[in-house]
């Protein structure tokens, strides 16, 4: 291994005899190097969290040989290169993810445990990298593992929020937020790239110019803050190929602000520019409408504006002019959020490339992809237009400009239809006039893509019906998918090693089709019994959780029912707690002999309200208020428990999901766009309790509905239900367990109102009271499945069967073919 001189670093690394080796002797040594040079602790007195830094560092020393190899070879070999970008990555924890995926877990737990510390132990030292709110957070970081596995010569970027999701905080039973400033303890698993920064500007004004004889419109900005790259390398499983996650921070300008100095005010001069800071402080919340907030759009058009100068001076490095672009650069927009980036190429390319009008628009027209992740109509992120000329004046008049070419090519197609047409622009007229950036991302993308087939047919037929009678070839979907590394492999190491015993092989680790071949042993009574004990061995350790974090013990004869979400209307937990309070109001009314015929449960819940979103946090409080009546009932014992885990994170799930025996996916159909925790809890021989909506309509397909509990009204069913006043359907079990709420029987009566408002009187949008009857049905059936212990093993191992369609390796390889056009780019051993 030789670098370029045989004096500079090249000669280093001959001298440093190859690569780091990977046995424990090697590990430790290393290990210890790192608590002396790196900790600077003393090697005979560290604690846990200093054997996690050095352990943390010795990983990452190999991350970062095979991440240079990696980036040296996609250099060499100038592939074409997606681009991920996303305004939220939720990563979790590295340590159990890297250590699995560059194979060297045992001998790290060896080299630990001979210096006197356990492997797991340290591991949750580690706190969660808590970069996004939910699905589509956890999606973009499933994805940047199999995009790494799968050899793709994929970057991420994004942005390095110095606060994370807000920890979840419960007094009393109601949610409080509190900031999550997660490097406080400094964050090894990132690299700081002072040399990588770039410029990014906002406000000031546009004048036309006449440059070179050519009239220009220059753009004079009021305001640059620096853009400073945070490198985050993303290993593949058995590959060497390491991918890069690369985060904007920002911060002050080093440029010199001759004003302030000099009129003497040097303390509000510097003051001043810190505020810079401010852009990549902190993770918006979801609260499903950001419209007005101009720090959001700075942070959109910040982290991409960053990410286009790097993109675009690492395509110049090789390339002498644009024609190659879009053969070597696909972009992927993770929602709408990255869509000004758009805005910003053309820009690019027109004012600073000087490439025209015509030129520019053929380059955009060919490098973006869109993927759109919901349905609901105020999600779609609209951005006022004074808000937009005041932050990016330039922009604007770009997105004008896209606008008035596309109306015209719009009416040339289907005449003056003003009503589609004003339906279909960019600029949404009205009392407050507004960028419609979904639109503008369909305009200008090549691929629209949804993330289920459900999604897509409304993406279809409602959401974007316009668009789609106009170009349906731009219109495709992708049903999500999650990685089986972290979700089996790290989260259920028994089950893993369960799976390689019974299939003879490790493969499926990398090539998840090969789980399908569990369904071979589904009625083995001896796989049987030992599936369940790996399922008795996970509810232990979450029953432990549980009683640590609520004080509640529970049996584990009981089944363990778990809901863990974001909480939201439309994903309903409200309906499972009324569901939980009609079990209680059955128990309560039974006599003992009945008593006996009860399938034990214990009901859990979690999940973060958005702060500002009233109803969510109500639910919260109703879980609790719930459970603090039942979990204290003496009548009702170990028949039925109800727990609320706070603070729901990555690396809360792996423990919860793995120890679940049913899950409940219960959205009102057609509001889900997909679902991928139900894939989660698949792939962990987990039986679901779902409604026909997102993923799950492709999941029945898989598994078969005999092996599931579905219920409810159908998607195509809910607009005529909506119609008639739900409240007229809703069964009597409904009408009294919202009155036992409404009547105060678990207190706080006058809090509750509102809540038991909205879903009656016909409010009951969401449609509960409807569903009501069928979701009891549900949960009634897999009470009876439950007692038979034979059947209930054999569906679960069929779960696991089922789930090798929803690995994100497959998602990852349907975007590289049928979107991005890349190919993967395998660096050598
Ligand atoms: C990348 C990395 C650099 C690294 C080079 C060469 O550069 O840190 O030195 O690869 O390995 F970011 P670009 O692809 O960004 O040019
Ligand atoms: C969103 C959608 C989900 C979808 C994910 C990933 O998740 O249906 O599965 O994105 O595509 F709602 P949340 O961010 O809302 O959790």
């Amino acid at each position: 291994f030789v670098g370029k001189s045989k004096t500079g670093p090249g000669r280093m690394f001959e001298l440093m005899d190859g690569f780091l080796k990977n046995d424990p002797g090697s590990l430790q040594k290393d290990i210890l190097h790192h608590v002396e040079y790196t900790v600077a602790r003393s090697r005979f007195s560290f604690d846990d969290f200093e054997a996690y830094q050095a352990l943390a560092h010795s990983v990452r020393d190999r991350l970062i040989e095979r991440w240079h190899d990696t980036q040296q070879h996609f250099k060499k070999k100038d592939p074409k290169r997606l681009y991920f970008l996303s305004l939220e990555f939720l990563m979790g924890r590295s340590l159990s993810n890297s250590v699995i995926n560059l194979g060297i877990r045992d001998q790290c737990a060896e080299a630990l445990s001979q210096l006197g510390f356990e492997y797991e132990v340290l591991a949750e030292q580690e706190g969660d990298a808590a970069l996004g709110n939910g699905g589509l957070a956890r999606l973009s970081a499933c994805q940047m593992d199999s995009l790494a596995t799968l050899d793709y010569p994929a970057w991420g970027y994004g942005l390095r929020y110095q606060y994370g999701l807000f920890r979840q905080i419960i007094l009393d039973g109601f949610q409080y937020e509190q900031p999550d400033y997660w490097l406080n303890f400094g964050n090894p698993w990132e690299i700081e790239r002072v040399h990588v920064s770039y410029p990014v500007k906002f406000y000031g004004s546009v004048t036309e110019e006449v440059v070179n004889g050519k009239k220009c419109n220059v753009w004079t900005p009021g305001e640059t803050v620096e853009a400073v790259a945070y490198d985050n390398p993303i290993p593949g499983y058995g590959t060497r190929n390491t991918i890069n996650l690369r985060l904007w921070a920002a911060k002050p300008s080093d440029g010199y602000d001759i004003e302030s100095y000099n009129t003497g005010d040097y303390i509000n001069a510097i003051v001043n520019r810190q505020k810079a800071e401010i852009i990549s402080n902190v993770l918006y919340p979801d609260d499903r409408s950001y419209q007005g907030k101009e720090l959001r759009l700075k942070q959109q058009y910040f982290f991409v504006s960053a990410s286009l100068q790097d993109i675009i001076r690492r395509f110049k490095d090789v390339h002498g002019n644009f024609d190659d672009f879009p053969d070597k650069v696909a972009l992927q927009l993770n929602d709408t959020h990255p869509s000004i980036s758009i805005a910003e190429l053309m820009r690019v390319l027109l004012d600073e490339e000087h490439l025209g009008w015509k030129k520019s628009w053929n380059i955009v027209k060919q490098v973006f992809s869109f993927t759109t992740h919901t349905v609901l109509p105020q999600a779609l992120e609209k951005v006022p237009v004074d808000l937009f000329q005041n932050v990016l004046p330039r922009h604007l008049q770009i997105i004008y400009d896209i606008n008035f070419a596309f109306m015209e090519e719009l009416k040339k197609k289907i005449g003056q239809d003003y009503s589609r047409l004003s339906r279909m622009s960019i600029v949404e007229e009205g009392a407050v006039k507004n960028i419609r950036v979904a639109n503008l991302s369909i305009v200008c993308s090549h691929t629209v893509n949804g993330v289920s087939r459900a999604h897509y047919e409304l993406l279809k037929t409602r959401v974007f019906k316009d668009f789609y009678e106009l170009w349906p070839e731009k219109f495709q979907y992708k049903t999500n998918g999650v990685t089986q590394r972290r979700w089996i492999v790290v989260s259920n190491p028994s089950l893993c090693a369960l799976i390689s015993k019974w299939l003879g092989t490790e493969s499926w680790i990398r090539d998840i089709d090969l789980l399908a071949h569990l369904r071979e042993y589904a009625s083995n009574s001896d796989l049987q019994q030992e599936w369940m004990t790996v399922k008795k061995i996970n509810k232990m350790r979450l029953a432990e959780y549980i009683e640590t974090m609520s004080g509640v013990k529970v049996s584990l004869d009981a089944m363990f029912d778990v809901q863990v979400k974001r909480i939201h209307e439309y994903k309903r937990q409200l309906l499972n707690i009324l569901g939980v309070i009609h079990r209680y109001d059955c128990i309560k009314n039974m006599g003992k002999d009945e008593r006996k015929k009860v399938v034990p449960r214990v009901c859990i819940i979690g999940g973060k309200a958005p702060p500002g979103y009233e109803i969510a946090k109500k639910i919260i409080k109703l879980c609790h208020a719930v459970a603090e009546t039942i979990n204290n009932d003496d009548d009702v014992g170990d028949l039925l428990k109800l727990v609320f885990i706070p603070d729901y994170n990555v690396s809360v799930a792996e423990l919860v999901i793995p120890g679940s025996d049913l899950s409940q996916h219960i959205s009102t159909a057609g509001h889900e766009a997909s679902g991928t925790g139900s894939m989660k809890f698949l792939m962990n021989g987990c039986l679901l309790l779902a409604t026909a909506d997102g993923s799950t309509n492709e999941i029945i397909e898989e598994i078969g509905l005999e092996n599931m509990f579905i219920f409810g009204a159908k998607i195509n069913e809910v607009p005529a239900l909506r119609e008639k006043d739900s409240t007229i359907k809703a069964p009597l079990q409904f009408v009294r367990v919202v009155r036992m709420v409404r009547d105060g029987y678990f207190g706080f009566k006058d809090y509750f109102k509102s809540l038991c408002d909205s879903v009656e009187n016909g409010k009951d949008f969401y449609l509960l009271g409807s569903d009501f009857a069928s979701y009891l049905e549900a949960q009634a059936a897999a009470d009876r499945a439950y007692v038979d212990k034979t059947k209930w093993s054999e569906m679960s191992i069929l779960c696991t069967a089922a789930s090798a369609k929803f690995s994100s390796d497959r998602t990852i390889e349907d975007y590289a073919e049928e979107t991005w056009g890349v190919q993967p780019c395998k660096c050598p051993f």
